[in-house]
């Protein structure tokens, strides 16, 4: 059975600068997706190694953290059943080069290092991300969208 979950969904840096915001906001709200927060915000160096702390030590930790505090992201909560495997899946695979065509990833980027969106891999880490960049007073939890029975059973 479904489980109706939210995800935190991130525009990178590459993403805000390359002005796709739309194109990637876009395609979310186009598979029925249902956005509970959204803002524009620069990242610290502090949120950066709290969110990527599984990463701390690796090659590529610290190229990372400077690329995602290098301009703005656009922070996304998304909601829906199955929504956190769901946005992961409209992302496609962390490496460009092997993200399928359709994916974000895989018809806007080429590299890992520069692959636009970020999306949570699990409800746990979803939890845990959604706090790092919102207020519960910056989420909508009281609107049930008219159009839900259209998009869920
Ligand atoms: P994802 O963003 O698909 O969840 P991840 O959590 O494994 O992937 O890694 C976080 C980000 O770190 C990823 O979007 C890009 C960067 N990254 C991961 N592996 C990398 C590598 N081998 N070389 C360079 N950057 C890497
Ligand atoms: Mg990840």
């Amino acid at each position: 059975m479904a489980e109706v979950q939210r995800t935190f969904v991130a525009i990178k840096p590459d993403g805000v600068e390359r002005g796709l915001i739309g194109e990637v906001v876009n395609r979310f709200e186009r598979r029925g997706l249902k956005i509970v927060g959204m803002k524009l915000l620069k990242v610290s160096r502090e949120m950066a190694e709290t969110h990527y702390g599984e990463h701390k030590g690796k090659p590529f930790y610290e190229g990372l953290v400077s690329y995602i505090t290098s301009a703005p992201i656009v922070g996304m909560v998304l909601q829906g059943k199955d929504a956190v495997t769901l946005a992961r899946n409209v992302i496609g695979a962390t490496n460009p080069l092997n993200a399928a065509p359709g994916t974000i990833r895989g018809d806007l980027a080429i590299e890992i290092g520069r692959n636009l969106v970020h999306g949570s891999d699990s409800p746990e880490s979803a939890k845990r991300e959604i706090g790092i960049f919102f207020k519960d007073s910056e989420l909508v939890n009281d609107w049930t969208r008219t159009v839900e029975k259209w998009i869920a059973e």
